[in-house]
């Protein structure tokens, strides 16, 4: 398993010179795999600005495991703690400040590196590698359309699959054991399937409501393919669609397929979300649209930038994210329709192939 991490060593290290810090500490397994190759769950990253020498930080369980995944580091096996090996190295490096990640080094952690080197000045700092994340190379982009070629296949047969009298839970069921099937690695997050009234809840895990004709059923699933994710939203109804589900379903494509349409590079994330909200907002289903427009997919099913009214994030070539509204009407049911694209120079390529389609007929 590769994910190019040299190229993203290099970009990490470059971005680190503009911060003016010697060094920054990783301590979280996502971020370790995408600078350095290794998949163990114990491993933390020393990158240094500007020194040749970087370091990935383990234990004995890893040892060999780590020399075969990971090229650009020296591999150290931690002594007493990883905290001592890391102090250590900031010694032997003559390191004065490090970065932490703020948003992943406990407060524990904080206080023992802050003991171990009383020297060192440690600075919580924003992680350049979350900035660089935004961008997918053409390996990860090849590793992210797998990932959505499973889930494709997956609702193809969820199609032919659903029918009433199933429970949710059967559903989901099948479909992660399919997908598994087909090669993905473990589910993207707890795989959504909400029917009849439950499909107002926007994130409505799999229950043991059994499916009856004149359901709405809400699914959103997805897996994941060499650390990569995808993401997955249709919403299907049990029979012959009722004028409301068949105008709702209507306004909420209506609404994808404009932002699918006019998306650019150069924009801003917000004026993305802005163009389905207006129409969904004109139509009187505003407060309905409760949540984001999408969001970035990669290595976590949630990722930057956001698709929401208050992200600002100026869209570049390489992005991948998710266009998924939703109206959702308690005591009804909801509606949402959710593909990944990938923005390019001219616009988008839109990654999901799944057909869009109420009627189930099964
Ligand atoms: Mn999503």
């Amino acid at each position: 398993m590769s994910n190019d991490h040299l190229e993203h060593l290099a970009q990490f290290k470059a971005a680190l010179q503009t911060q003016g810090l010697d060094a920054f500490l990783i301590t979280d397994a996502v971020h370790c795999f995408y600078l350095s190759g290794f998949t163990g769950t114990n491993g933390w990253l020393l990158i240094t600005a500007a020194q040749e020498q970087d370091y990935l930080v383990t234990d004995f369980r890893y040892q060999e495991q780590a020399a075969e995944q990971v090229t650009g580091l020296r591999i150290e096996l931690q002594g007493a703690s990883a905290v001592t090996t890391i102090s250590e190295l900031a010694q032997q490096c003559g390191l004065k400040t490090i970065g932490l990640d703020q948003e992943k080094v406990t407060l524990a952690v904080y206080a023992q590196l802050k003991e171990a080197m009383p020297q060192v000045t440690l600075l919580p700092s924003a992680n350049p590698a979350t900035e660089i994340r935004k961008r997918k190379n053409s390996q990860e982009l090849q590793f992210i359309k797998k990932a959505v070629e499973i889930a494709d296949k997956a609702f193809l047969h969820l199609l032919d699959y659903v029918r009433p009298g199933l429970s949710e839970k059967e559903i989901a069921l099948e479909l992660e054991f399919f997908m598994r099937r087909l090669g993905g690695t473990k589910n993207a997050f707890e795989t959504i399937v909400a029917s009849g009234e439950r499909s107002a809840l926007p994130h409505g895990v799999a229950s043991n409501r059994i499916l009856q004709d004149g359901d709405l059923v809400l699914l959103d699933f997805g897996t994941v393919y060499q650390g990569y994710h995808s993401d997955l939203t249709r919403t299907l109804y049990i029979g012959e669609p009722d004028g409301k589900a068949r105008e709702i379903y209507q306004l909420v494509l209506r609404a994808q397929e404009a932002v699918l349409a006019q998306i650019q590079p150069g924009m801003k994330a917000n004026e993305l979300d802005a163009i389905a909200r207006k129409m969904i907002a004109e139509a009187g289903y505003g407060a309905e649209f409760g949540h984001g427009l999408g969001h970035g997919v990669g290595l976590e099913i949630h990722e930057k930038p956001s698709l929401s009214p208050r992200d600002e994030t100026v869209l570049e070539p390489g992005m991948v994210v998710t266009v998924e509204p939703g109206i959702y009407l308690p005591r009804w049911g909801g509606i949402r329709i959710e593909d990944m694209v990938v923005i390019t120079p001219g616009g988008c390529e839109i990654l999901t192939k799944s057909p869009k389609v109420l009627q189930l007929h099964n």
